[in-house]
């Protein structure tokens, strides 16, 4: 295999990690299981053991079949009929919970919404039929491009009341992303904002969108949620008569009553696009039962929730992890959810865990990008503030290194708190490799074993088991994606072709296994780079580079980044007759965030005449990832100029980041 740049001194450090730390007995004591058996109790019968999960949940018409698993296809809960908003919402209604916060919503400037059980379901329920009103039916796809405010969570549960598919597009994503996102799924309604508070900025997402409306002849309507009293005004929002509607107008109308939508267990929930290794994101699509199956069951399981938490995922909802863990997991359990709309340093590097303290958040879930920044902002902003009240904490999105763990572990968790290191991807749609926290020991940097049910193992490039090497899934899991929106060949290449075992799942990670069995995910190992917890695909950017006109050439390669884990550097070649320039530099990294948004612009840009390839003509992205780095040059006798990369290696060493 081909391990991600620096693994391998990386791992060696990683390995020689030797802190241990058990689950505290009282959080044992407490949990709502905390017997090691469920490992076995799985093992035994896997489809047994999802199915009892299921029974969890409320189903208008139960399944006849567990699993039917046609490589890569798998139909969980055959039969079964259901609808999401209904398990996150109506179910909670007949107890004592219709009168719990489902939702407590701090903004940026500091407005502050609770949303009890009762209050979600009847805004929830008059935005579905708001859409209804609209001509949504079910199976139509509905773009959502939001700020972190209420109305998210509002609008993906109203579609999922109607049976209506949403694609969320992240808020920070450029109009024409958003607008190849509402083209490819083929979306009839947008909902948005006149903008949304970042950093004490007010991101201005209805001019965005209407630049991405210029080309998106699918979408019939646009509703728009008016974010602050006056945004609209300083964002200079229009409305496009009869198509633009405010979200407040329609719900002022619409009925509160509003049956949940019989749903097929295997309708589809939700298309979420992630960056994959070609310049075109994919549509991962997510179905319904099995989906909530597995993000109810790791949300009970791996954050452990009571009815007395309070939950804090700090995710953003464009992302999966807002989707499951924000929004769908947590509701269908009946938690109460902490949703924030804005930076962790606005107005100060302690909002964070005001926050924290002000509404007492129990559990806590964020990225390790977060928290290297937290470290690096210093244990006084945490210390200025009364974390007691925390009693779990979690890390998703990226390698966790063992530094940053021990840091949250002792100025977070204040040395009493487990901390679960959850490994998973958009495409698994729930967590599949984790501690659980009342039983496992964990030690910093390994995501430990996966969940019980779940089957992972390590392969050579042959298929060979091996205890370092790529990931694989070998066996289908509830929430795993179906296929890839209007691209089920790309979906079978992508995931199902590495290894000619059929069913064998390649989630495009590096790992390693150590003697106690303990899994230590690595990385990527293909093109998709991993800046502050996002993916990002080389080819989108280099793709974004090209278009710009003075560009001939470009290769992406991911830099080691403190604080971000890995950040961008682009080799440039430019056409005949353009000269490198300062200008220029600033120029194509503002080029590269409008195409696709700021979380894609390069940190560096270094021009060249040439770019190191081999004899067939690939760009040797190994070298230029040791030249970004700093490092010494590795081999590179394939290379069809040699002198490319030792030129390069020398410019960059002596400009340094331009
Ligand atoms: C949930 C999410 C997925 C990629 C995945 C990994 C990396 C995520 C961890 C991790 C090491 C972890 N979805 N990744 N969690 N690596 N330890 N705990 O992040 O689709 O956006 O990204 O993120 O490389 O393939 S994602």
């Amino acid at each position: 295999m081909t391990p991600p740049d620096g693994t391998e001194s990386k791992l060696d450090d990683l390995l020689r990690e030797d802190r241990r730390f058990p689950p505290p007995e009282d959080f044992r004591a407490r949990a709502h299981v905390s017997d090691e058996s469920v490992y076995d109790e799985a093992e035994e019968d896997m489809l047994g053991y999802w199915a009892r999960w299921a029974e969890d949940l409320a189903w208008f018409q139960l399944w006849d079949q567990v699993l039917d698993w046609q490589p890569p296809h798998a139909k969980w809960f055959v039969g079964g009929q259901l609808n999401v908003a209904h398990n996150c919402l109506d179910r909670h209604l007949h107890g004592p919970r219709r009168n719990k916060a489902a939702l407590i919503w701090e903004g940026e400037p500091g407005d502050v919404r609770t949303y009890t059980y009762w209050d979600l379901h009847r805004e929830v329920s008059q935005f579905a039929n708001a859409l209804k009103g609209l001509g949504v039916e079910k199976g139509d796809r509905v773009a959502i491009y939001l700020p972190m405010i209420p109305e998210a969570a509002i609008a993906m549960l109203a579609c999922a009341r109607i049976g209506a598919i949403h694609s969320v597009v992240f808020g920070g994503f450029s109009p024409g992303s958003l607008a190849d996102r509402i083209n490819d799924a083929d979306a009839r309604v947008l909902i948005t904002a006149d903008g949304g508070y970042r950093r004490g900025n007010v991101i201005p997402l209805k001019r965005n969108a209407d630049e991405a409306l210029q080309q998106t002849p699918s979408i019939e309507h646009v509703v728009v949620v008016a974010r602050g009293w006056d945004i609209s005004r300083t964002t200079q929002t229009t409305m496009q008569p009869k198509r633009d509607l405010w979200y407040h107008d329609l719900i002022r109308d619409a009925s509160a009553d509003c049956p949940a939508e019989p749903m097929d267990s295997e309708d589809i929930l939700f298309i979420l696009y992630t960056s994959g290794t070609t310049g075109q994101p994919k549509g991962v699509v997510h179905s319904t039962g099995g989906y909530l199956t597995q993000t109810y069951a790791t949300t009970r399981w791996v954050f452990d929730l009571k009815e007395d938490d309070v939950y804090w995922c700090t995710a953003d909802v464009g992302w999966i992890t807002g989707h499951s863990y924000i929004v769908y997991g947590p509701l269908a359990n009946g938690a109460t959810v902490m949703m924030y709309e804005g930076a962790p340093d606005f107005p100060d590097r302690g909002r964070f865990w005001e926050l924290c303290a002000k509404y007492g958040v129990t559990v806590f879930y964020t990225a390790p990008t977060a928290i290297r920044a937290f470290m690096k902002w210093g244990e006084e902003w945490p210390e200025k503030h009364d974390l007691s009240q925390l009693r779990l904490l979690g890390t998703v999105g990226e390698p966790i290194n063992p530094e940053a763990w021990v840091w949250y572990h002792r100025f977070i968790g204040g040395e009493r708190c487990p901390i679960v290191d959850t490994w998973w991807q958009t495409e698994t749609g729930g967590i599949m490799i984790t501690p659980l926290p009342w039983v496992t020991e964990t030690v910093p940097g390994s995501a430990t074993r996966p969940f019980p049910g779940i089957q992972a193992t390590l392969l050579d490039e042959a298929g060979r088991e091996t205890n370092a090497g790529y990931l694989a899934i070998t066996r289908p899991w509830p929430s795993m994606l179906r296929t890839i929106w209007g691209d089920d060949e790309r979906f079978r290449q992508t995931y199902w072709s590495k290894w000619d075992e059929p069913g064998t799942y390649f989630p495009g990670d590096g790992a390693k296994q150590d003697e106690n069995g303990n899994l230590w995910i690595l990385g990527r190992v293909d093109d998709v780079l991993n800046v502050a917890g996002h993916r990002i695909g080389t080819m989108e950017v280099e793709s974004a580079l090209v278009d710009h006109p003075a560009v001939a050439e470009a290769a992406v390669v991911g830099k080691t980044h403190d604080v971000k884990g890995q950040a961008i550097a682009a080799f440039v070649t430019l056409r005949d007759g353009k000269e490198p320039s300062d200008e220029l530099v600033v120029a194509l990294k503002a080029h590269v965030a409008e195409v696709i948004g700021a979380i894609a612009r390069p940190e560096a840009i270094l021009f060249s005449a040439d770019l190191p390839k081999t004899r067939s003509g690939k760009i040797m992205r190994r070298l230029l990832r040791d030249i970004a780095d700093g490092k010494a040059l590795g081999d590179t006798t394939t290379l069809a100029d040699p002198e490319v990369v030792a030129r390069l290696k020398q410019r960059y060493e002596e400009e340094g980041e331009p």
